[in-house]
Order: C-alpha cells, then structure tokens, then sequence
C-alpha cells in the first residue's frame, strides 16, 4: 500500500508515520509538510533512511504540487496538514482557512482526479462546539464550530463529505479529543505547562481553569486511524476518545505534582474569547464496529509524557528559541 501522509512532520502526523512504518513495514509513506513553525523533521530522525519512506516538502494549497504527488500511484491520503492552534486562528485565522478548508479541496480535487482508494480526513471533535455538564459527542452531533479554528476545520470536513456524495469518492472523517504525547509543540497545554514549570515561568490558567478536555494519548490515535484506514465503512464518521475527560486545572496541578514544583507558579489569565467549555467524545462506534481500544490509560500517558518532556529537552528548547518567541510575546507578553 502507497500512503500520502499530509502535515507528517508535526506532532500527530509524524507519530503517525513512526507508528505505521513500525505496523506495516512493507508499506510506503510519503510525507508531505510545508514545515511551517509547527512542521519539524527532527521528530523523523529514526525513520530517515528507512527506503520506505520519503519526505516532500510542499504546500496542499498548491495545485501542481499535490496533482504531481498524489498522481505516483498514491492509494490512500490522510490529511492531518493543518493549522492547528486554536489560540493562534484567534491572532490570524485567514491562514487556517487557506490550509484547512483551501488545502482539503485541493487534495480532495487530486484524490478524485487518481482515483485513490480512501481520503480519510484528520479532524477534530471542536467542530461540535462545546458540551455542557452533561451529554457526549456523537457523530450525529450538529456541527457547531466555536472558533475560527473549529470553524475551518469544518468547513474541510464537509467538503470531504461533499465529494463523498457529489462525487463517490471514499471518504471517512476522524475527529478525535485532545492528543497528548511525544513531539506535541509548546504552545499546546500541556508541553507549554512542562516547559514552562521547568524553568520556574508562570503557568497561565485561562478563565477559571475548569474548562474540560478529554485526553487522547497519540499512539492510541495512530492506532485507531490504521483502523479506519484497513476497515472504516466508506463514508461514514468515526468519533475517537479514550473516555479522559480532566479539567485543565487537574492537569495543570498533576505536571507541578510530578515535576516537584510549587502551585505558586500557576497563574490566572484572561479566559481565551469564545473558550469551548467541555469536549467530550463518546468513542462506541469506533469501539464496538472496528474493535479499537485504547492501550494507555491517562495516569500512565500523563507520566510517560512528562518524561518524554524532561528527556528531550533540547528538542522543545530548540523550538522556543526562533519564531515561536513572536507569538509567545503577543499570546503571553513577558509572563
Ligand atoms: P501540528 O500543528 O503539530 O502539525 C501540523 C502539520 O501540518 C505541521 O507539520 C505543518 O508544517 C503542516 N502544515 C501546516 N500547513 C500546511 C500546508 N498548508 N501544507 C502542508 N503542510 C502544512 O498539528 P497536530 O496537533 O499534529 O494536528 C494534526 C491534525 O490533527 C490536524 O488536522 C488537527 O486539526 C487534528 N487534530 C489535532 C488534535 C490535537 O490535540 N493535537 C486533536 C484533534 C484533531
Ligand atoms: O496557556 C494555555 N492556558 C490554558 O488554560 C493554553 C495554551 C491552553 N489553556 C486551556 C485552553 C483549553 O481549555 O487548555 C485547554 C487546552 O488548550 P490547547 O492545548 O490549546 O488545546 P485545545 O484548544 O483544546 O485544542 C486542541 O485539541 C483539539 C488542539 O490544539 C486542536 O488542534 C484539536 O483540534
């Protein structure tokens, strides 16, 4: 099987590549990355030279490009390529519209034009919106996108669901909760708390710090779009979530915990505009119709990942020092 793998050099994607290579050696993988800030090919160092895997560095918005890529006898796209932070569609989201809604109609355009066997679309439980104190997710949710983030990934999603039924192109629609693991970029809750903890910087808490995420360890995710990918029903959605609902307050306090700092350091900040309260997915479809169970349990993932953190230091330190310092000054000023 040819894979195209979009946006594998961030955090999920390139867990993915390692992950599938690791499951299914004999496959090839093409990786392709505009190597944005969040794009980075240090997190590939152990899968460089395996002849089973390539890296191109392109745009999904460009046409040419993805019409050359996917015309080499690609079977199967995943397109995880996107603009991922929710805080940074709130600064610009006119590049989260280009990449995640321009950028899927692209690739959906080449999927169609070669005939690929499936297009299945990395999206996100945000485009339900938010849930109250009650109630899970389900794939019959009505999209109710918060931000403008949540917004552009919904319009990709129903675009694949457009060439779907327009066009009968197989297709299936992920949309996982909060991943947490290795590679995860320092702007997200928890690499940004870890690291921030570790050089004694103020934690900033958003609004009141009970807002709730629930918490997917990424290999679990790998594992369950290789589901999808060798037996996902064409045309349908796939909820995915480890059942790990966590205030961002507990999670906060659970890093002080295990890195031996003080809750001194946490410190409450204006709550982010249009702030989702609550996510929380209910995983029995993919659960009971592909028989997909998560292998880490939070308490273990949380550890594991905090280690990975104190472990690679200089990976996320590297990353803090160029370009991220502009929007950490604007996102956090000197905090
Ligand atoms: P990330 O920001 O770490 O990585 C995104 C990657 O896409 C980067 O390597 C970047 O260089 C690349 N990219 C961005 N724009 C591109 C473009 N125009 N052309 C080609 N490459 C481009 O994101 P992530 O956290 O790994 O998320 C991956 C996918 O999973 C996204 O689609 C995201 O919406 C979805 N998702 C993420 C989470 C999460 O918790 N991280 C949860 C649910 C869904
Ligand atoms: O400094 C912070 N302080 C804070 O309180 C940051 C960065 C976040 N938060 C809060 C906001 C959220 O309630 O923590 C929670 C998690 O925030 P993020 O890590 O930014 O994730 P979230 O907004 O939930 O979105 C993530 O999960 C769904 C990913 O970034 C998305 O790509 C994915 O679709």
């Amino acid at each position: 099987m040819k894979l195209l793998v979009t946006g594998g050099a961030g955090f999920i994607g390139s867990n993915f590549v390692i992950y599938m290579l690791q499951q299914h050696p004999d496959y090839k993988i093409m990786n392709v990355d505009a190597l944005t800030y969040a794009g980075n090919l240090e997190n590939l160092k152990s899968v460089e030279g395996n002849p089973n895997y390539t890296f191109v560095k392109a745009d999904i918005t460009d046409v040419a490009a993805m019409d050359a890529l996917i015309g080499q006898g690609v079977d199967v796209v995943v397109n995880f390529a996107a603009e991922s932070h929710v805080d940074r569609s709130i600064l610009e989201p006119d590049v989260f519209v280009k990449t995640n809604v321009l950028g899927t109609q692209v690739l959906l355009d080449a999927a169609k034009k070669y005939s690929v066997t499936k297009f299945v679309q990395i999206s996100t439980d945000e485009v339900y919106g938010t849930l109250g104190a009650t109630g899970l997710f389900t794939e019959e949710t009505p999209l109710t996108p918060n931000s403008p983030y949540s917004a552009s990934k919904a319009g990709g999603d129903l675009l694949v669901r457009a060439y779907h039924e327009t066009f009968g192109l197989p297709v299936n629609i992920t949309r996982c909760s909060n991943n947490y693991g290795p590679y995860q970029f320092p702007e997200k809750l928890i690499p940004l708390m870890v690291s921030r903890a570790l050089n004694d910087g103020a934690l900033p808490i958003y609004g009141d710090g009970l807002n709730i995420r629930d918490w997917l360890y990424v290999e679990d995710h790998c594992s369950a779009i290789d589901l999808v990918i060798h037996n996902g029903v064409i045309g349908e959605v796939y909820n995915i979530g480890g059942n790990n609902e966590r205030t961002n307050m507990h999670i906060v306090k659970t890093i002080l915990e295990e890195l031996g700092k003080p809750e001194s350091l946490i410190t409450y900040v204006q709550d982010r505009p249009g702030h989702d309260r609550r996510y929380g997915i209910d995983p029995t479809k993919i659960t009971n119709e592909l028989g997909w169970k998560p292998k880490h349990t939070f308490e273990t993932g949380i550890k594991e990942t905090i280690q990975w953190y104190l472990n690679n230091k200089e990976w996320w330190t590297r990353i803090q020092s160029g370009e991220y310092q502009k929007y950490a000054a604007l996102q956090y000023g000197s905090r």
